[in-house]
């Protein structure tokens, strides 16, 4: 089944589908209720306490906070991922309105949330590691074709220049090189792990910046350059979101041999310490473990 983006959505106007295809992303203002984002940031607090962390989650520190004494509490971890067995982050990837809008962009016959994340970024502690580098999602996917994938991440506080808000740089989905070769930044302050960026990213490309108020949320496409900035001001920038797919249209991919064996690689080494070094991991297998339908039936993925 074709994209057409010369038909009205469900929810989206022709309008609003074309200028996703066209920019590779689209902002609707306050399409998550306040109560909803109230109780995911109160779950995000109990998880930092340790509290009922399902064993698929994985909670990570800053890379600057790892190295260095005790730090507790949300000030410490820059991300919750693989919530899809949390009962109330998983909830995000439920919403009908959320979905309802992946449905206009990536089509409605099956949708499969396949991953998910609630990125908290503390105030930058002078090493600069709250940045993300500039990076495409694709380069973590071993699954295509990239065109019936979406990101939802909705911003769960005012995000702005000043906490680092998201940063896009628009139409680069549509370029011609497509998926670009990515590595770890050489950052003097170190960085985060699996942040990886675009090896030769040409900082001159016009970008954005996509200041949010909470509950606004962005849809994008997995080949859009994108990244964010550093937290410059003493507040926690929380966002949610979750990767979703088509699970009729979308399959896997074999990337051995391609420019993404150095994140499979690095994914696999964190799946082996969590499941146990003798275990034999395949890159598919991970991302099988994490998809869960939201929508229809779960198909190939
Ligand atoms: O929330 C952010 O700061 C950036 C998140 C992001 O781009 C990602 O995790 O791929």
């Amino acid at each position: 089944m074709a994209l057409n983006w010369w038909s009205p959505g469900r929810v989206l106007t022709v309008e609003q589908k074309q200028s996703y295809d066209e920019q590779g992303f689209i902002v609707i203002k306050g399409i998550v209720p306040k109560d909803q984002l109230q109780r995911y940031g109160n779950r995000f607090r109990e998880i930092c306490e340790r509290k009922d962390v399902p064993p698929t989650m994985t909670v990570m520190k800053d890379v600057s906070i790892a190295k260095s004494e005790f730090v507790g509490g949300e000030q410490a971890i820059t991300k919750v991922q693989d919530f899809m067995d949390d009962e109330v982050l998983f909830d995000y990837c439920r919403l009908p309105q959320i979905v309802a809008v992946v449905e206009d962009l990536i089509g409605a016959s099956s949708i499969v949330a396949m991953h998910t994340m609630l990125i908290n970024k503390p105030p930058d502690s002078g090493t600069l590691t709250s940045r993300h580098p500039m990076h495409q999602d694709l380069h973590y996917f071993p699954f295509r074709p990239a065109d019936y994938i979406c990101c939802a991440w909705t911003a769960m506080e005012r995000v702005n220049r000043a906490n680092g808000c998201l940063v896009v740089v628009p139409k680069t989905h549509k370029d011609p090189g497509r998926l670009l070769v990515h590595e770890y930044p050489k950052w003097e302050g170190g960085v985060n792990k699996a942040y990886h960026g675009i090896q030769d990213y040409d900082a001159s490309m016009p970008r954005l910046h996509v200041e949010m108020e909470a509950g606004d949320t962005v849809f994008f496409h997995p080949l859009l350059i994108h990244g964010s900035g550093a937290n410059r001001t003493d507040g926690f920038r929380k966002a949610i979101s979750c990767h979703y797919a088509n699970g009729t249209m979308c399959d896997y991919i074999d990337v051995s041999g391609t420019s993404q064996d150095i994140i499979a690689d690095e994914i696999k080494q964190i799946a082996k310490r969590k499941y146990g070094e003798d275990v034999e991991v395949n890159f598919d297998d991970i991302w099988r473990v994490r998809a869960r339908p939201v929508r229809g039936h779960r198909a190939n993925l």
